[in-house]
């Protein structure tokens, strides 16, 4: 019933989607048994591309279909797309969210339609742990521990009596964000060789992180930063061209520390412009599929799966072939 159900409102949805942007799956009811539904919180930065790529390819091979929406930075939109899906009557919701606060009336609604969520790549904050069947993303407070830890390491080998160290922040309120703050914060803790002048936020994005640098440098001067740590290599390499610009020796004059692990961040770690980048995988897809695939079949679930993640660093032999960024 609920098939028959969901391919007369497909019938619907789809003359409906004509004239708009929404992507239904391919109509052929042999090969997209499952239907899953994807909120994507944007397109705001390599990570994020690439983590598109792995879900639509997870997809595919999985053999099901994906109807994929694009909030493009907003909550609201996502909230909408999550109600389209329900509309639509999808097997699975798989959403990136944007934030963690606002979800619990959309993903009430969810539960009520007896539809299954997974969180793929963000969590959420909330009271009701009912309202999603699993997370699929990385451990972000282990993160930012990589982070501090390595700048330990570092101050160790420069033989560094004082660090200032300014914060070039992700999306407030996200869980990268917070995460990443909150396990670096913790373990520089404490140290009196460093300290925390100012945390500005670069919202993710490459544009942001270039004004971040402006304002860092034009409030502190080129003396007043020895470290700038960055909670993603958009907002880094933004801030590297700014140095650059500014013929500040990016990598020398103040260490970048940075977070996700994309080509172009990974080959400035092997030229000295970069110092440490600390893995974040973006691809997500076949796990996140992996768990569709059980949902969809009556099998079990774990509420939390994290991906293996590490760091690659100047300590390192940046000439090993498994020194790659995504
Ligand atoms: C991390 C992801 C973050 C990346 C950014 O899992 O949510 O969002 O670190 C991306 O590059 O914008």
């Amino acid at each position: 019933m609920k098939r028959k159900a969901r391919y007369l409102i497909m019938e619907l949805l789809l003359c409906l989607t004509l004239v708009s942007c929404a992507s239904a799956p391919e109509k052929n009811p042999e090969t997209a048994q499952v239907v899953v539904g994807f909120s994507q919180l944007g397109a705001e930065s390599s990570w994020r591309i690439a983590n598109t790529e792995s879900m639509e390819t997870a997809a595919k091979e999985a053999g099901f279909g994906l109807m994929m929406e694009n909030a493009n930075q907003k909550q609201e939109k996502q909230i909408d797309a999550i109600r389209s899906f329900i509309a639509y009557q999808v097997d699975v919701i798989v959403f990136s969210p944007i934030v963690e606060n606002g979800w619990d009336n959309v993903l009430n609604e969810a539960k009520k339609a007896g539809i299954p969520v997974i969180l793929m790549d963000r969590m959420i904050s909330t009271s009701d742990e009912s309202l999603y069947a699993s997370y699929v993303g990385a451990d972000f407070y282990a993160e930012g521990r990589r982070a501090g830890e390595y700048l330990i390491r570092k101050a160790d080998a420069l033989g560094a009596e004082h660090m200032n160290i300014a914060e070039i922040s992700g999306t407030i309120d996200s869980t990268p964000m917070r995460e990443r703050q909150r396990g670096f914060m913790d373990v520089i803790a404490g140290d009196p060789r460093f300290t925390v002048i100012d945390s500005i936020c670069g919202d993710f994005l490459r544009s942001k992180g270039e004004e971040c640098a402006v304002q860092l440098l034009q409030k502190y001067g080129r003396g007043g930063i020895d470290v700038i740590y960055s909670h993603n290599d958009s907002m880094t390499l933004g801030a590297l061209d700014i140095l650059e610009q500014r013929g500040i020796a990016p990598g020398k004059d103040i260490l970048l520390i940075t977070v996700d692990g994309e080509k172009e961040a990974v080959d400035a770690l092997k030229t000295g412009k970069i110092n440490c980048v600390v893995q974040c995988t973006p691809k997500l897809g076949p796990a996140a599929m992996a768990l569709v695939k059980s949902l969809t079949t009556g099998g079990t679930v774990s509420k939390i799966t994290h991906p293996e993640e590490g760091v690659f660093c100047d300590f390192d032999d940046l000439t090993d072939p498994a020194t790659e960024g995504f």
